[in-house]
């Protein structure tokens, strides 16, 4: 197993990049997930410094929903066709970014459309029909990403979010039934503990119905904070792993408030590995 994490997690943390990265290095990660904001202006100085530290970055996250400014512009399912276009934009500048890095994977969210306005995402759900009503017209969006990406080397990998976000993609299931008809090799699932937490009957079987698409996994607790300091069972969710041979990476996605966040990062990653060191001796 491998061990990366987001660098969307520490942008609120006022601290030089290059110290960020030196410390991450010293604490036993891997690699890092490049944040989707291909304009932003620190883009190339985050680039030299990660090259600098010769620290990986296995792909990047797309900053889907509200969590960025133009965020509310990205939506795959949206009937605006300004949008969807802005949206396809979007995910080509981070597919070509992600190649520049250095990386191979992006995640896709369906993040909830104007059409369903009015929708208690809180209470209710999307009837079978009408999710497979949106996998229909989104597909050939879909395909012709899937198409750019696979000229830059880069996986698109569907994550399924929770009920908050957008009812369309909530659960492995759902993952697996648009994964099953896209049907191509650079296209495949990424599955989050944290909204796994919130919507999946059972994490494990989620894990296990993922098997042959699953390239990626996000980990925080059911607090969004890094593994150990909330109550998710991360012994049955690395032994869900183990049982379908996961041997790629695992990206820590924490919210992190504190300039002191070093304390967790390094306690999330050591728990979780100690986790593993048990396994590997039973
Ligand atoms: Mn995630």
């Amino acid at each position: 197993m491998r061990y990366a994490i987001t660098l969307s997690s520490l942008r609120k943390i006022n601290e030089p990049i290059d110290k960020e990265i030196e410390r991450l290095l010293s604490q036993g990660y891997d690699a890092v997930e490049m944040y989707g904001d291909p304009h932003e202006a620190r883009v190339r100085s985050i680039k030299e410094t990660l090259n600098s530290y010769d620290m990986a970055v296995c792909g990047v996250t797309g900053m889907w929903g509200t969590i960025t400014e133009n965020g509310w512009k990205r939506s795959l399912t949206s009937t605006n066709t300004d949008i969807l276009k802005h949206t396809c934009k979007y995910v080509k500048d981070c597919i070509e970014m992600c190649r520049e890095f250095g990386g191979h994977e992006m995640n896709i969210c369906l993040v909830s459309s104007e059409e369903l306005s009015g929708f208690d995402s809180t209470h209710d759900m999307l009837m079978t029909e009408q999710k497979e009503r949106m996998t229909r017209k989104l597909m050939p969006t879909l395909i012709g990403l899937i198409e750019v990406a696979k000229d830059r080397d880069v996986k698109l990998l569907l994550e399924p979010l929770n009920r908050y976000v957008s009812p369309y993609c909530t659960t492995a299931l759902d993952a697996v039934n648009i994964a099953k008809q896209v049907n191509l090799d650079n296209f495949g699932i990424l599955l989050d503990t944290f909204h796994m937490n919130i919507e999946e009957d059972s994490i494990g079987i989620a894990i296990s119905i993922s098997a042959g698409w699953l390239e990626h996994m996000h980990f925080a607790d059911n607090n969004r904070k890094m593994p150990g300091f909330g109550h998710i069972d991360f012994r049955s969710v690395l032994d869900g792993l183990a049982k379908i041979s996961y041997n790629k990476f695992i990206g820590f996605e924490p919210n992190l408030s504190q300039i002191d966040y070093e304390l967790p990062t390094k306690k999330g990653l050591d728990f979780i590995k100690s986790i593993e060191g048990k396994e590997s001796q039973e």
